[in-house]
């Protein structure tokens, strides 16, 4: 895969910002900030005596991710709040009292006692601090909950130890004590009165906890990936795999993604979200987002054995940035490699804050045994869920992994740099870490308009007026489009997009706007202008019903995808050129979302682009609209333009306001998907799986 490169070509002349103040516009003061709940204490929590396995659970895995974002200059840009005990009231609402009362006798244990103790449990140690920092930990969790919901900050991540998601009704588990997640759930629902709430557990272990907190509640959704190997791993239960939907009126919100090889990376964990979580979740459509964030599914994890890298959480994150009007809450759970933790967490703060997703580096192409699993967690649901409803997926397939095991040996093997291998794992993580880490542009958003009418508009930077020269003319111009020579605010609108595309390139600029009165026009031109700039892979996502003339040379570097109107038969010769053929504007619906994410999303991860090209047209709802514009900044590091058709000024300021970092805004209530669509959406999605390996999940 090669890397964007700046613009060396100077085909075309400089060009300039008008004279305003950057640093108004750097300031961008995005949502409302982002919460950090940490306290030292809870670094007191720590093993006693020589175990194995709980030995990997440190109380450096939580000062050492502190550190690291301090090192970024994070921690400083995120708003801090204290952290709380948990009230035995609060504790109460998941544990049972005999279990709260016998935690609470460990604070005055001896060593001896204190492993006798924590024999009783299935992998779990106590410490004398152990109740205090457990108290902390769940506290923290709620404090988190509390300043998200009030919109006292946009998200937030609490960090935390002991973790919570193996913890039961009855007992500690897998080093967790109280099940912080399942109690703030519970307590957002009591306490705040929401109806819906989604779990994301992205740990690379089954939160069974938390799935027997929820499994016949309709209003608490929980999604957990994790290793399986066919119930080989820990914690070896049946309730983990793919059928334990959830019970009575339950069922269908418990959602298991057992995964039964390890070496999953992101495309594998993409391919779970794109293809499992984003299209229920959007139709659950939650009011809040709570992320059991275990980072044990990263790479370099002893107990995970898993290879994704760190901007693989940046990532998961922006996706889930764009439900419940932004109300995330993400609280740590596992992740024993400190390299690769502090790293995972840094990166979710980032996203949190808002700063450029880096490109993804790995392959993109989910492995057969995770196709596997997804299509038979697809299966499963197809039932509770209308957005799956006309996918054909006939019935559960038998995984192959057991043969495939012998066939290729062992998936994962670490490159190792120096006789101290965590050492070696650490400089080899950080020199990675340096190598893809986006720049982030001094400006956030740059506007092609003639004027600042609105507050929101305001935190855009306007660029220079500039007219295009005959050179440039003649090179970005073809055959008829020719006539707008002649037209002087058309080649002023021209010279401003070229701007924007200029800057963005050379990464003064994050990503731009502008109002044109013939967006096709203007996206050829800007198509035109990005390739001859020397950008290697664009993406075009035409959401307006406007034809886009397609040369064949440009095959393969531009993605051009054409989301309704009609599409002239002849040209569909391209995997390059892809319509959804819809006959309707689009609005925020079932078939949108499935469109969205199933196929549009996928479609645009496997392309790579440099840079992304979003037109708007006529009648398309700005739900929608601003929700496709959400999404596309997770790719390109966030390069992205957008063209606005003139006819549509009531969405300037809402597609500015993402661009500038905003949410997208939550549709209420859920517009269930036409079937037609749908079926006609998934024929599609069957042809074009032949070429796009990111749509392939059934393996029939
Ligand atoms: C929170 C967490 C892992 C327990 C592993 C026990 N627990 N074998 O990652
Ligand atoms: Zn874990």
């Amino acid at each position: 895969m090669c890397s964007f490169r700046l613009c060396t070509q100077a085909v075309f002349h400089e060009t300039g910002f008008k004279k305003m103040d950057i640093s108004k516009a750097k300031k961008n003061a995005i949502g409302r900030g982002t919460a950090i709940i940490y306290d030292e204490e809870m670094a007191r929590h720590k093993l006693l005596w020589d175990h194995p396995i709980c030995s990997f659970e440190v109380p450096e895995r939580l000062t050492l991710s502190h550190d690291r974002l301090k090192h970024y200059g994070l921690l400083e840009r995120c708003v801090p709040v204290p952290v709380r005990e948990a009230t035995d009231e609060e504790i109460l609402l998941v544990h049972s009292s005999d279990y709260l009362e016998s935690v609470k006798t460990t604070e005055t244990m001896n060593t001896t006692e204190l492993k006798t103790f924590s024999d009783n449990f299935d992998v779990a140690y106590f410490h004398q601090s152990t109740f205090r920092c457990a108290k902390l930990s769940l506290g923290a969790t709620l404090q988190l909950v509390d300043t998200v919901v009030m919109g006292q900050v946009q998200n937030g991540m609490a960090l935390v130890r002991p973790p919570g998601h193996h913890s039961q009704q009855n007992q500690a588990s897998g080093f967790c004590i109280f099940n912080n997640v399942a109690v703030a759930a519970e307590y957002a629902k009591r306490k705040h009165g929401l109806h819906r709430i989604l779990i994301v557990d992205w740990d690379v272990h089954h939160g069974q906890g938390t799935q027997y907190c929820f499994e016949d509640d309709p209003s608490v959704l929980y999604f957990s990936w994790h290793r399986y190997e066919h119930q080989l791993y820990w914690p070896n239960l049946t309730d983990s795999n793919f059928d334990a939907v959830g019970k009575g009126k339950g069922a269908g919100f418990n959602i298991n993604v057992p995964w039964n090889q390890i070496g999953m990376k992101t495309a594998d964990y993409l391919t779970a979200f794109f293809h499992v979580l984003l299209p229920i979740a959007f139709e659950f459509n939650p009011e809040l987002v709570i992320v059991s964030a275990g980072y044990d599914s990263a790479i370099g994890d002893p107990a995970g054995l898993m290879s994704s890298m760190p901007e693989c959480y940046a990532h998961l994150t922006h996706l889930l940035m764009s439900l419940a009007n932004g109300k995330l809450c993400v609280v740590l759970e596992g992740g024993y490699n400190v390299s690769s933790l502090t790293e995972s967490v840094c990166m979710t703060v980032r996203t949190l804050l808002g700063d450029p997703v880096p490109l993804i580096k790995e392959e993109l192409a989910p492995c057969l045994s995770a196709s596997e699993t997804i299509h038979n967690v697809k299966v499963v649901h197809q039932q509770y869920w209308d957005i799956l409803k006309y996918q054909d997926m006939n019935s559960v397939l038998v995984p192959s992994t057991e043969k495939l095991k012998e066939e290729e040996g062992a998936t994962n093997s670490l490159p190792i740099l120096d006789s101290d291998p965590a050492k070696s794992f650490q400089l080899l993580m950080e020199a990675y870490i340096r190598r893809i880490l986006p720049q982030v542009p001094p400006v956030r958003t740059a506007a092609a308009i003639s004027s600042i009418k609105s507050a929101v508009l305001e935190k855009c930077v306007k660029l220079e007026d500039k007219s295009l020269s005959n050179e440039e003319i003649t090179t970005l111009l073809s055959g008829s489009d020719l006539k707008c020579h002649e037209d002087e605010t058309a080649l002023l609108s021209l010279g401003r997009i070229c701007c924007i595309i200029q800057q963005i390139i050379r990464k003064q600029v994050r990503n731009g706007f502008a109002i044109s009165s013939d967006i096709s026009l203007a996206s050829r031109a800007a198509l035109k202008y990005s390739l001859k700039s020397g950008l290697k892979r664009v993406l075009l996502i035409n959401t307006g019903n406007m034809n886009i003339p397609f040369k064949s040379q440009e095959d393969g570097k531009v993605l051009l995808l054409q989301m309704y109107g009609k599409q002239e038969v002849e040209k569909r010769t391209s995997k390059h050129r892809i319509s959804l053929n819809w006959q309707k504007s689009i609005e925020y619906s079932g078939d949108f979302l499935y469109a969205l994410f199933e196929i549009i999303l996928p479609l645009a991860y496997e392309h790579e682009p440099e840079f992304i090209i979003i037109t708007v047209g006529s009648e398309n709802e700005g739900a929608a609209v601003s929700q496709v514009v959400h999404v596309m900044q997770g790719l390109a590091e966030g390069r992205s333009l957008v063209l606005i058709q003139d006819s549509e000024p009531q969405l300037v300021d809402l597609i500015a306001g993402i661009l500038l970092g905003d949410v997208a805004p939550r549709a209420e209530p859920y517009n269930p998907a036409c079937k037609e669509n749908l079926s006609s959406l998934e024929r599609q999605r069957q042809e074009l799986q032949e070429h796009w390996r990111m749509l392939q999940y059934s393996v029939n």
